[in-house]
């Protein structure tokens, strides 16, 4: 029974949380990001049912929703990304106000120390959230390369082709692959920086964690490279537990903060009495 209490004594709360982010007991914060903190800017996540990007690929007629972007589909059929890739333009989408504004407000004060993003929308840039500061751990839309001889080649060049419907091909000698942005397919290896980020993750004293399903390795390991007992916080639609060895309603240290991630910002935000320094942060409407 003593026991039991105790373990109830320590156990991370919400209100626990907010302490700690208001009398600076958090200094070194490592916010986790997925697809799902970009859906509010109208972006669709991979495994939403209904509306997530993998519900909607039926016109591809893939054997599984993976294939789209996976190496070895790709070298083989890269015609089918390209046409995907033609109704995604993702340089449209804005910033989210709230979330990603909110990763921004940590940096600003000087309380972030890495934003580690599956995320390749590259919306952190358009938060002002600094490269020292991120780590896009699946890559980001800015370079292209071929995906078989790994040639840089020219992003906008690729670009145009992808808009005009045509392969963009190598001009490597001999090549002739396919041309791919520098995104982290299913079979390719994550970039050097992800393996930098650990040592933030292994300093952190809090671990937000927000929009993501924790699905996919090796991001989904970070959480267990933090030092024993530092707080970790999944702020997120679903609790991981379905998807992956993460179950956030277990363990002393881990709470689980259900709802849109912009909902729960926003009273993060007033529970620490945040509200004026984060609209100096927002964009001017
Ligand atoms: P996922 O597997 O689709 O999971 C998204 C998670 O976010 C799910 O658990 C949802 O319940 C949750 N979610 C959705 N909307 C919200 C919301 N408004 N508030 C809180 N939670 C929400 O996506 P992951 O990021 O976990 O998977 C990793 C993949 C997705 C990476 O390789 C990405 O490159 C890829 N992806 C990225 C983007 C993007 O860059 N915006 C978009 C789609 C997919």
């Amino acid at each position: 029974m003593r026991k039991l209490s105790l373990e109830k004594a320590n156990k991370l709360t919400y209100d626990l949380m907010i302490q700690g982010l208001k009398n600076g007991t958090y200094k070194k914060i490592v916010v986790l990001t997925g697809a799902g903190i970009s859906v509010s800017a109208g972006i669709p996540d991979f495994r939403s049912p209904g509306s997530g990007i993998y519900a909607n690929l039926q016109k591809y007629n893939l054997k599984r929703p993976e294939d789209l972007f996976t190496i070895s589909y790709f070298l083989e059929k890269p015609e089918v990304f390209y046409e995907f890739a033609k109704e995604f333009d993702l340089d449209s989408f804005d910033a989210t106000p709230t979330t990603h504004f909110f990763i921004r407000l940590l940096q600003d004060k000087g309380l972030l120390s890495m934003n580690i993003t599956q995320n390749i929308d590259n919306l952190e840039a358009k938060a002002s959230i600094q490269d020292d500061f991120l780590c896009q751990a699946h890559g980001s839309l800015r370079n292209a390369f071929c995906a078989k001889c790994k040639k840089e080649m020219d992003f906008l060049t690729f670009k145009e082709h992808v808009k005009a419907g045509a392969i963009y091909r190598c001009n490597a000698a001999g090549c002739g692959g396919p041309v791919k942005p520098e995104i982290v397919f299913f079979g390719e290896s994550l970039p050097k920086s992800f393996f930098k980020s650990m040592k933030t993750v292994e300093e952190c004293d809090l671990m937000l964690v927000m929009g993501t399903a924790l699905a996919v390795s090796p991001f989904n390991q970070l959480p267990f490279f933090t030092s024993q007992g530092v707080h970790q916080v999944l702020i997120n639609r679903e609790n991981t537990n379905a998807t992956s060895v993460h179950d956030f309603e277990k363990g002393n240290y881990r709470l689980f903060v259900p709802g849109n991630c912009d909902d729960t910002i926003r009273k993060i935000v007033s529970d620490c009495g945040w509200e004026e320094e984060f609209e100096k942060v927002l964009p001017e409407k």
